[in-house]
């Protein structure tokens, strides 16, 4: 597993260490000595980033952005810290409830709407509140979210408020037809929605992987590199938003010969975190690589592709997750993410955003955060 913020994470430890290993007084004494030391380790350790956290009271992650009612409005995961120990099925990211924020314009302050959802208040709920996003249609703003039910596994929920900053209120029943994580709504310009979601490894899409759920699932995921990879999901919402219209497909990632992307293929095939827009025309389909970190993107003519696989859009950030969404706000793209430059801790990220370009032939230019 890459750690792209290891070297971050040692200067940190080093500087507190030194403290705690001497008593007060000790510490009294030296403490010019110590600062200077402090000071020299930390320069040499300092990093630079493309931007700053939009918001540094909270921890907050996975942000989905959209222009409603002339404002820009983020709906992020809020990140805890519950003192659950890291690990490969993402329990540390224990998540009990989101905050909405808006801006009148990029740069502009960000106001905290404070409680929008509780995971108590949601009737099914077991645990985990992972990335939402909303759509907005038959005046009303639909809130979906990924949440683990009563038997840990995860399925999405909808909720539904009359403004964008909510608060809203949960369906007493999760989606029919839904699971895994990371749901992103697409609504085209002739006004149908579309869903598209999951996540493999602790967004548990490989035990799904033969059309019913099977706990041991990820004993069989990833072990045959040479068969295709698995699939982003993707359903086309009906009228109410409230359900899917029909079956669930597979968003199929092709390379430039027509080739299916392989399970093996770490730096290019789908994790988790997809999102689509439309640029003049095309639908491009974003999504994270999870394990090698990078925002990758592949471009089609319709909501269900075949996508083309086109090349990574954004490096590693500081952190093991990246996720990210893209909206066009006054005639100019950005990108929102997240990183970990708060706390220097996978599971306590901040929101993040800066310009995306497209160059004229449709590629998007590569950032790096
Ligand atoms: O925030 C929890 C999970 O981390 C999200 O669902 C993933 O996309 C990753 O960012």
């Amino acid at each position: 597993m890459i750690q792209p913020n290891a070297k971050f994470h040692s200067a940190t430890v080093k500087t507190i260490g030194l403290c705690a290993v001497l008593s007060l007084a000790a510490c009294g004494e030296k403490k010019q000595e110590k600062a200077e030391e402090a000071e020299t380790t930390t320069t040499k350790e300092t990093k630079t980033y493309l931007s700053e956290p939009l918001v540094s009271d909270l921890y907050t992650a996975d942000p989905s952005a959209h222009v409603f009612e002339g404002k820009i409005y983020i709906y992020p995961s809020h990140d805890i810290d519950a003192g659950v120990k890291e690990n490969d099925n993402g329990d540390h990211f224990a998540m009990k409830d989101y905050h909405i924020f808006s801006m009148d314009s990029i740069g502009g302050k960000v106001t905290d709407h404070g409680v929008a959802l509780d995971v108590k208040d949601i009737p099914w709920a077991g645990r985990q509140l992972w990335a939402p996003d909303v759509a907005f249609k038959n005046g009303t703003y639909y809130l979906y979210f990924p949440l683990k039910d009563k038997n840990d596994v995860f399925r999405m929920g909808v909720a539904t408020s009359k403004s964008p900053a909510g608060p809203f209120k949960a369906e007493k029943e999760p989606i029919a037809g839904s699971y895994s994580i990371d749901p992103a709504v697409f609504t085209d310009d002739n006004g149908e929605s579309y869903m598209y979601f999951g996540g493999i490894w602790g967004g548990q899409l490989q035990r799904w992987a033969t059309g019913k759920y099977d706990a041991n699932g990820s004993k069989t995921d990833g072990q045959d590199d040479t068969k295709p990879a698995l699939s982003c999901k993707v359903a086309k919402m009906s009228k109410d938003m409230l359900h899917f219209d029909g079956a669930v497909k597979d968003v199929v990632i092709v390379d430039k010969e027509g080739n299916q992307l392989l399970t093996g293929d770490h730096d290019r095939r789908f994790f988790e975190g997809s999102w689509v827009h439309k640029f003049n025309g095309k639908y491009y389909f974003s999504y994270s690589t999870g394990d090698t970190h990078y925002l990758a993107y592949a471009t089609g003519d319709n909501p269900y592709g075949p996508f083309t696989y086109q090349g990574t859009f954004m490096d590693p950030v500081q952190g093991w997750t990246t996720h990210h969404s893209i909206v066009e706000i006054k005639g100019k793209w950005y990108i929102f993410y997240h990183d970990t430059q708060l706390s220097g801790k996978t599971h306590l990220r901040n929101i993040k955003v800066t310009e995306l370009k497209h160059s004229a032939d449709g590629s998007i230019e590569l950032i790096k955060p």
